[in-house]
């Protein structure tokens, strides 16, 4: 039996869970604070920030949105993360991607405060992920995360199963594979110089799709009962879809998330979530 994994509604479980968590951290006298910081008119930045300020606003978050122009310097920029650094009522600070060609990406995500950062970016966090490191006060990547709340609230079993990840991206990919790699997941990550990719596909019992071509993985690349995971997010003839050939892939798998209304909204999800265990680290 198929099962279409509705991404929207479990996000809107996790917020209604949320919900009650900023409230107990009102009442002990300070609500979480989300610092958003969009370069530029990108529309599909654009788009996801807007949601990132409506459902922080929704939540009752202390929220703030900083629209700067295109051509921002480098410096200026670094001396808004290092205000925002500074500023007690901010918890977390995601500064959006891709930012414009003249700004050293690296450079800004290492500006911010590791224990403000929400999106789990900056090498101290990623180091922390990639060394096995736990238990320490630790912010993971969105998407990822995301992905890894969505098997666990469909009761996807992952110890022991292979997990085949395609795309080796700082902000999907890689992480990701780490987080199944803790879960004791076997995993295998595939990318542009892959030699078969079909090969190691097929061998996949859960498949994440992260590499940003429309209809990359088409049915005949996957066994039967896979558990199909898309993170794609591809434009074409103005309708948004995914990595996976939907249609081909539904056939075959057990499980299988759409595109939009899968992974999109587990990411806004889990930065509430990454932004409320800030606050509690900072404190009142
Ligand atoms: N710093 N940059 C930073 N952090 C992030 O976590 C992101 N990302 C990615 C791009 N740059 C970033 C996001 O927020 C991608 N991303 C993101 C967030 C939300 C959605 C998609 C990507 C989303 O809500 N998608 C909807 C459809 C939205 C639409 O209509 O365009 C969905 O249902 O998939």
């Amino acid at each position: 039996m198929l099962k279409i994994i509705n991404g929207k509604e479990i996000a809107q479980k996790i917020y209604s869970e949320l919900r009650e968590e900023v409230k107990i951290l009102e009442k002990e006298g300070r609500a979480p604070g989300l610092a958003v910081v969009l370069v530029g008119s990108d529309p599909a930045s654009q788009t996801y920030v807007r949601s990132k300020e409506r459902i922080a606003g929704e939540l009752g978050f202390f929220s703030k949105v900083f629209r700067e122009k295109e051509d921002i310097s480098q410096q200026e920029l670094q001396d808004l993360i290092k205000r925002l650094n500074q500023d007690r009522e901010i918890d977390g600070i995601l500064v959006q991607l891709p930012l414009p060609e003249h700004i050293d990406e690296k450079t800004i995500i290492e500006a911010i405060d590791p224990y403000k950062d929400v999106d789990g970016f900056h090498p101290l966090n990623t180091g922390r992920l990639f060394s096995g490191q736990r238990d320490s006060f630790r912010f993971e990547a969105c998407t990822p995360l995301g992905i890894m709340e969505l098997l666990e609230r469909e009761g996807i079993e992952i110890e022991g199963k292979k997990a085949v990840v395609v795309g080796r991206s700082n902000i999907v990919g890689k992480p990701l594979a780490h987080l199944l790699l803790e879960r004791n997941a076997t995993v295998t990550i595939c990318h542009s110089r892959t030699r078969d990719l079909a090969k190691e596909t097929r061998e996949a019992d859960i498949l994440i799709a992260a590499v940003g071509k429309a209809a990359l993985i088409t049915g005949d690349m996957v066994k039967d009962g896979v558990v199909a995971i898309d993170v794609g997010i591809n434009r074409v003839d103005g309708k948004l879809t995914g990595d996976l050939d939907f249609d081909s892939v539904k056939e075959k798998a057990a499980c299988i998330t759409p595109v939009p209304g899968g992974v999109g909204p587990m990411t806004i999800a889990m930065l509430m979530k990454n932004t409320i265990k800030a606050r509690k680290y900072h404190g009142v």
